[in-house]
């Protein structure tokens, strides 16, 4: 399956790993990477000495192109993006922000910068400043979303510019990496579906959370505050929400109570009062496999389906 995506980076299969905030390390964007895909190592709460470590663990465990991701309102962001340069990273992707202050540095490191952008404005600018492609993240996604549907927003993202498109959001299946390609993306970022990777490091039970979920058991919450984030619905975002909706809780308020609540699922295991982000793609996600198997499979069904003609002779 060659696309523009697997020219760009040197890969095999056009499928990316996401920069999952506390998750993405290096053993799992090692597995990925080794599968074929591309891995993605997150910066998020690092210090530059273990940033620096995790990507000499990665460059262990693997001899192919990976990346490192991270997230603009990090407060460790301005160490994180000096230690990508002169590591000379092959590929940084950004969320949560524009990374326009930083690309003049990494261009000049010949990094690969590919942020992650919810709108076809922000594609047009990261694409004025020199990324060398866009993931077009929809709403269906976990974490920190934008507005627009996957299904909308990749082919209007498409259409805007002429760097290579990536589609994210709701992707966990070789039906999602096909719709993808005709779409007009030429591959694919899925976070969820490798949350559920035997190589991912979540707890047990967080990986059980994922694969129980249904269709309707995420739910957003963080839109008063313009910072909307999609995760499981449980008791800290029911309790999230009932805070939103009272006009006597000021924002600070609500920040607090969003702070460290990511680290508590993930790092803790804590799946009452901690913040279960998954998209809503975890429906599709019925077991936890290695990364290679979840790649292989997704590629030969793609295939199978793309190959498909659409009507009978
Ligand atoms: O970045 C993500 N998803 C994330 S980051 C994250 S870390 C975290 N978040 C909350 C609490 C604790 C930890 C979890 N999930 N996805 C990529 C993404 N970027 N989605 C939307 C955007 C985005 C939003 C605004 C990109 C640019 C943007 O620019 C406008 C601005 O205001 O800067």
């Amino acid at each position: 399956m060659i696309t523009k995506v697997t020219q760009l980076f040197g890969i095999t299969y056009p499928i990316l790993q996401g920069g999952m905030a506390y998750v993405a390390d290096a053993k799992l964007a090692a597995a990925v990477s080794n599968a074929g895909g591309l891995g993605i190592i997150s910066a998020m709460g690092l210090t530059s000495q273990q940033l620096r470590e995790e990507i000499a663990k990665c460059r262990q465990l693997t001899d192919k192109p990976f990346g490192v991701n991270l997230m603009l309102r990090s407060p460790t962001v301005e160490e994180a993006a000096n230690v990508v340069a002169k590591e000379k990273v092959g590929v940084v992707t950004t969320g949560a922000g524009l990374p326009t202050r930083f690309m003049p540095l990494w261009l000049d490191a010949g990094i690969k910068v590919v942020p992650v952008i919810p709108t076809v404005a922000m594609a047009k600018r990261v694409a004025r400043d020199g990324a060398a492609a866009v993931v077009a993240e929809g709403c269906e996604a976990g974490g920190h979303i934008g507005e627009l549907t996957t299904m909308t927003l990749v082919p209007q993202i498409a259409d805007a510019v002429e760097v290579p498109v990536i589609a994210a959001g709701g992707i966990a299946d070789g039906r999602g990496l096909a719709a993808a390609l005709l779409l007009g993306a030429s591959g694919v970022q899925c976070g969820t579906r490798f949350l559920a990777a035997e190589e991912c490091s979540v707890p047990l039970c967080f990986k059980q959370e994922v694969l129980n979920a249904r269709d309707i058991d995420t739910m957003v919450v963080g839109r008063r505050m313009g910072r909307p984030v999609r995760a499981l619905k449980n008791s800290y975002m029911q309790e999230f929400a009932q805070r939103e909706m009272n006009p006597m809780i000021s924002n600070t308020e609500l920040e607090k109570y969003g702070t460290g609540a990511l680290w508590r699922a993930v790092r803790e295991g804590d799946m009452l009062t901690g913040c279960i982000m998954a998209g809503q793609a975890a429906a599709l996600i019925r077991k936890t496999q290695p990364a290679r198997v979840i790649i292989k499979t997704m590629v030969d069904q793609a295939e199978h389906l793309l190959e498909k003609p659409l009507a009978p002779a």
